[in-house]
């Protein structure tokens, strides 16, 4: 495969490997090698808020096959201090983050409390059930009504539940809402959800006493902050400890590195027992155990003229964090700064406080804040076109930011304290797209067909913008092996992203060997220890951008070095198919592989006659190996670190039809339209997009986390989650791209995810509303309670 392979549908190169089981996860870790191998069981708190009063192991050690038992009181140094708060912000003045094993009190049920390493999982789990707890109970704060109204505290001593609250103001909101000719008022609520990505936690840590070296395999976004946390907390050099991210059944958000208390306990656990342990968490842990995300609360007042243009916006919110804040206020600061999507209101305010509940805490899940603060927008936008018997698209093309004005500045300061600012976007070109897509102007005569059928449809609208490619930097090493295979290094991780396909076609187009020549390595601490991880849809822009400037240097070198052996000048030269030859005399050439042998001072011997390397020899004594100015090694290595976040953005629209006995909600059609500037390869593009409207229909439809008021989880199990099905999920979702490329970048490229999942909450009420003429204000929306929305609405 050859040519320019940037924009198109390359196969993913990965898929063989899955589909035919070959895939490797950290369970899979030592499987055919270290039989002697520990495994690790977490005991964990029943209880939503309770103090420990005691905790007797006692009986721990007895079991046959156990080898130790950690409680708070056996940790020391580092890992005995709260693990870290990693995004901090002036706002958040009542931080708190969890221990790796409780001290002296639980937040959520679920929390780990004690740690065991056993011969196996069996022994493991028996020997947690040996341990005996004391518990003082405390009265749980459980949703955000409850953390509102602060009759009980989480944290002690934290006021109010209110960990953080932050307002900003563009212009005089109250003053432009009341003064506005029109003005309305909604309260919208969006539950709790979370990520369930097929393959849970894991960690396999080994100790290697040789060699005073950890090696540790885990399921994570972001190999490099596993590797910072486990040096820290246990006292090494970075330089002692790798991390290699095999192969990762899912990650959406809930991989990233908190560090997880498991991640540095099996490490802890693996040094002290001189032996291989590993740790796996089911199912049931992974709901009570990881990171939940989208509860909050909004109350919106918005003041528009009798075109819907929007004068004045007023929001308050109150975002659910559950017991801690690990990563600070980004997933509030980002609903609260891009919920303004395309739109550009005159005078914005907005204020959120966040509030801590006795539930798991809330970390970003794929969407991150967006999700609720596109729900919040677009039900807006929809309640003043209904208000002025506008239609819903025209309310929102007035208020677009048009194509001339970017770069657009919002004027809100986002989480690093810079100015939140557009970079481009073509916002009515997508409108017509998605119009043109879902058959927009058509609907009204086939919702009336539908009405005399006596079936009951409904079309809904939603716009969104997402910062992607967010800083501060990537790094890329490519490498051109003897052999002329290159071998291409970026330290973030992949987790289904077909990042192994994409970078190889970035390669084969810049250096200009084979496609099938590149093989790409993610997440091995081992070949590129900088680097910040795969999170915020940043890759392609990131590591994307990166792998094409590593490319392009390693071509450059390929070419002086080819320029020599071949007593050409570099620009007479080009790279095709991996064979550098002069420029319109194809027969003076020599391949990839060649020019690597030569750029090692100990080489093969290079036969002038047929432009090929012979046989070992040290080269040329009397000749330096490579150009002057180029160390050994034909590689090329180079970092990009962005000015700030490029915006991509794009519509969906779905048709839904609702029965009107069961209340049964059907989806006839789902479109997309989406700019992620220019593609790498629109098939993985619409691959994720395929994969976040199916989790942005679990989102709407089906999936929450239902906790009661003692704060245990009533649905931790596939069997009580309802996840769509393939069944849910609707055949052929249409989708447009729109390419207006980022001027950010080199490649014009803008982030891909996420988008698929952020506009689902707000399509779907919509649509719903528009097909039953009900206010949809609270999301998900099961049959159940628009029969009860229904009911409640009925006229007497
Ligand atoms: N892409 C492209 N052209 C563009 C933009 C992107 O071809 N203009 C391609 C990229 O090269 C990459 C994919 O699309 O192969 C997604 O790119 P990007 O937007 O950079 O997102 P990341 O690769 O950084 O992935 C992170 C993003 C996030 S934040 C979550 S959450 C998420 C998601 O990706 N988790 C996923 N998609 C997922 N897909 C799978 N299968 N599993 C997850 O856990």
């Amino acid at each position: 495969m050859t040519g320019k392979l940037m924009g198109t549908r390359v196969q993913r190169t990965e898929d063989q490997r899955f589909l035919r089981g070959l895939g490797r996860y950290v369970d899979d870790v030592g499987v055919d090698g270290h039989t002697q191998m520990l495994h690790a069981a977490v005991l964990r708190s029943p209880h939503a808020h309770a103090r420990i009063v005691d905790i007797d192991v006692d009986e721990v050690l007895d079991l046959e096959g156990v080898h130790a038992v950690w409680t708070h009181e056996d940790l020391t140094g580092p890992m005995a201090e709260p693990l870290p708060l990693l995004i901090p912000h002036p706002a958040l003045t009542h931080g708190r983050t969890q221990y790796a094993l409780a001290k002296d009190e639980v937040n959520h049920v679920g929390e780990a409390i004690a740690f065991v390493v056993a011969d196996d999982r069996y022994v493991a789990e028996d020997a947690v059930d040996r341990i005996r707890v004391t518990y003082d109970f405390l009265k749980p704060v459980v949703g955000i009504e409850a953390a509102r109204a602060a009759t009980d505290l989480v944290h002690d001593d934290v006021p109010g539940n209110v960990g953080a609250r932050l307002e900003q103001n563009v212009g005089d909101a109250p003053a432009a809402i009341a003064a506005a000719p029109h003005r309305l008022e909604l309260d919208l609520t969006i539950e709790r959800s979370a990520c369930m990505p097929m393959e849970g936690r894991g960690t396999v840590a080994r100790w290697d006493a040789d060699l005073d070296r950890l090696q540790v395999w885990t399921s994570t976004q972001t190999s490099t902050g596993v590797r910072a946390a486990v040096a820290v907390k246990m006292g090494l050099d970075l330089g002692q400890v790798d991390v290699i991210t095999p192969d990762v059944g899912g990650g959406f958000g809930v991989k990233i590195n908190h560090p997880w208390p498991e991640e540095l306990l099996v490490p802890m656990a693996a040094r002290a027992l001189g032996r291989t342990v590993k740790f796996t968490e089911d199912r049931r842990e992974h709901f009570i155990s990881s990171a939940h995300e989208r509860g909050q609360v909004h109350h919106v007042e918005v003041g528009f003229d009798d075109d819907g243009r929007l004068l004045g916006l007023s929001v308050d919110f109150w975002h659910d964090h559950g017991a801690y804040t690990p990563y600070g206020l980004i997933v509030p600061i980002i609903t609260s700064t891009q919920l303004l999507g395309p739109y550009k209101p005159q005078n914005y305010r907005v204020v959120f406080e966040s509030l801590y509940t006795n539930t798991v805490m809330v970390t970003p899940y794929r969407g991150a804040g967006r999700p609720q603060g596109c729900y919040t927008m677009e039900r807006t936008m929809d309640a003043i076109a209904q208000y002025l018997g506008k239609d819903r698209a025209e309310v929102r093309s007035v208020n677009f930011i048009q194509p001339d004005e970017f770069p657009y500045d919002q004027g809100l300061v986002f989480q690093d304290g810079r100015e939140l600012e557009y970079d481009s976007g073509d916002y009515p070109a997508s409108l017509e797209k998605i119009k043109a897509l879902v058959g927009w102007d058509d609907f009204p005569t086939f919702k009336k067909a539908m009405a005399a059928a006596g079936r009951t449809v409904g079309i809904g609208l939603a716009c969104y913008v997402e910062g992607t490619g967010v800083g501060p930097y990537e790094g890329a090493h490519v490498h051109i092996e003897t052999s002329g295979k290159v071998k291409v290094a970026t330290g973030l991780t992949t987790q289904g992203q077909g990042h192994a396909t994409v970078f190889a076609q970035l390669v084969a187009d810049e250096l200009g060997c084979r496609f099938e020549d590149v093989e790409v390595v993610t997440g091995d601490t081992r070949r590129m220890p900088y680097a910040v991880g795969t999170f915020a849809s940043r890759a392609a822009v990131m590591s994307g951008s990166a792998i094409h400037l590593a490319a392009k240097r390693a071509k450059e070198k390929a070419l002086k070095i080819a320029a020599d052996a071949l007593e050409a000048d570099p620009s007479d030269l080009q790279i095709v198919d991996g064979v550098v030859s002069v420029k319109g005399s194809p027969g003076t050439a020599i391949d990839l592989g060649t020019v690597s042998v030569l750029s090692n001072p100990l080489r093969y011997a290079f036969d002038e006659a047929s432009k090929a390397a012979t046989q070992f020899s040290v080269g040329d004594p009397g000749k330096p190996p490579v150009p002057e100015d180029e160390e050994p090694g034909l590689e090329g290595k180079d970092f990009y670190s962005p000015e700030r976040a490029t915006f991509a953005s794009g519509m969906h629209a779905v048709i839904v039809e609702t029965d009107p006995l069961t209340a049964e909600i059907t989806i006839l059609k789902y479109a997309v339209v989406h700019d992620c500037g220019h593609l790498i390869n629109p098939m993985i593009v619409e691959g994720q997009i395929h994969g976040g409207v199916a989790q942005g229909i679990g989102g709407a439809l089906y999936e929450r986390m239902a906790y009661d008021e003692s704060g245990q989880l009533l649905n931790a199990s596939f069997m009580d989650f309802l996840m769509p099905y393939v069944t849910e999920i609707p055949d052929g979702i249409a989708i447009d791209h729109l390419e207006t490329p980022s001027p950010l970048n080199p490649l014009g490229i803008k982030g891909a995810g996420e988008a698929g999942v952020i506009p689902s909450a707000a399509v779907f009420a919509a649509a719903i509303e528009d097909a039953e003429g009900l206010p949809i204000t609270a999301m998900p929306i099961s049959p159940s309670e628009l029969f009860e929305l229904r009911r409640h609405h009925a006229v007497p």
